[in-house]
């Protein structure tokens, strides 16, 4: 074909602006070749086991981010713990209610809240993401969902660790009668301006949360993160937190990076933080810069009250550069890449003390 004049090579101002804009389909998937890869950020300690069950398929060439996530996630679920699966705190009902959602690097998600009876709601929530056109199933349509698909029925028996809890907290809470506990709301309420639904801190002085929220890179440049929680401990019944909440407990753009968290939900929510993470990474901030400024937006809402919660954010970009920011400090993440062994980091934090 003979090149006709609007196929010169260059060019004025505006056709400079139309071959930029046709190449930005190609920049969106670009992969820098210079990006640090396999690489898997897990939030908390906890973090360091669960990176070690995602590394058995990030470590192969071909294992994808989005296996390695659920094999993180699925990896905390199977354990006893206070915070994750089915042996984690109870509802003030008695009742182990699971939030978890997955997200891949096409903006495929999917996420389930307030299952009940099933071992592995992140895998649930992928079977969702996979076989469905929903986003996000809750309660008794979720845990339909997951026995249809084949998932085992559990039974609804608390582990002991979690019945020794419960009964500790039913104790010092005065849960009986119920009215106790929402004085103790209301009052809370009066206290910080909007109370919390359930402790703020657990029996042993620690902040009630310990979300398992993972973010990975696989081999071939794509990202994908999962997030998976039993929610606060003692929360109301039905109470669903930020972690099966697309953008707010977990949001990934293969384009930018990816982003988790743990800590108190609600907070989470009102900013929608891991959405606005990866949007700070995207105008160029750095995954700790994003994650802090994200803290200072929840900050920023009331500062008097953002001493009474904790909220901790993990991020990773697309060329693997990880990073973390917490409101108060205790919370730390675990990261695993291909030079060095697994290891935990305290985040830095808003608050001193
Ligand atoms: C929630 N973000 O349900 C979770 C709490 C958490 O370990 O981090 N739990 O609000």
């Amino acid at each position: 074909m003979t090149p006709s004049k609007s196929h010169k090579p260059m060019a004025n101002r505006r056709s400079f602006l139309q071959i930029a804009l046709a190449g930005v389909p190609f920049l969106t998937s670009f992969r820098p070749s210079w990006a640090k890869k396999p690489i898997i950020v897990s939030t908390w300690d906890s973090g360091l086991a669960v990176n070690e069950a995602a590394w058995k398929i990030l470590r192969q060439p071909a294992g994808t981010a989005l296996d390695a996530v659920e094999a993180a996630a699925r990896d905390i679920e199977a354990s006893i713990n206070c915070c994750v699966g089915l042996g984690g705190n109870p509802d003030r009902d008695g009742k182990v209610t699971l939030d978890a959602s997955i997200m891949d690097h096409q903006f495929n998600c999917g996420s389930v809240a307030a299952l009940e009876n099933i071992l592995h709601p992140i895998s649930v929530a992928r079977k969702l993401m996979e076989t469905t056109p929903h986003v996000m199933l809750v309660g008794e349509g979720a845990r339909q969902f997951a026995l249809e698909n084949g998932f085992p029925k559990e039974s609804d028996q608390l582990s002991k660790e979690a019945q020794e809890a419960y009964a500790n907290w039913l104790k010092t809470s005065e849960y009986k009668p119920i009215k106790n506990i929402e004085q103790q709301q209301s009052k809370a309420r009066q206290r910080t301006g909007n109370g919390p639904f359930a402790p703020m801190f657990l029996e042993d002085g620690s902040f009630n949360h310990d979300t398992m929220g993972s973010v990975a890179l696989d081999q071939s440049g794509n990202l994908s993160g999962a997030c998976t929680t039993s929610g606060m401990g003692f929360k109301m019944r039905g109470r669903v937190g930020d972690s099966p909440i697309i953008g707010s407990g977990l949001y990934v753009d293969n384009a930018v990076g990816a982003a988790t968290g743990s800590g108190q939900g609600e907070e989470v929510i009102r900013v929608c933080g891991t959405f606005l993470i990866v949007e700070y990474m995207r105008q160029g901030k750095s995954p700790k810069e994003a994650c802090k400024l994200a803290i200072e937006r929840i900050v920023a809402i009331n500062p008097e009250k953002a001493k009474t919660f904790q909220v901790g954010f993990i991020a990773i970009n697309k060329a693997g550069d990880v990073g973390a920011y917490a409101l108060a400090p205790g919370f730390s993440y675990a990261v695993k890449d291909s030079e060095q062994a697994g290891k935990v980091y305290p985040a830095e934090s808003y608050f001193r003390g």
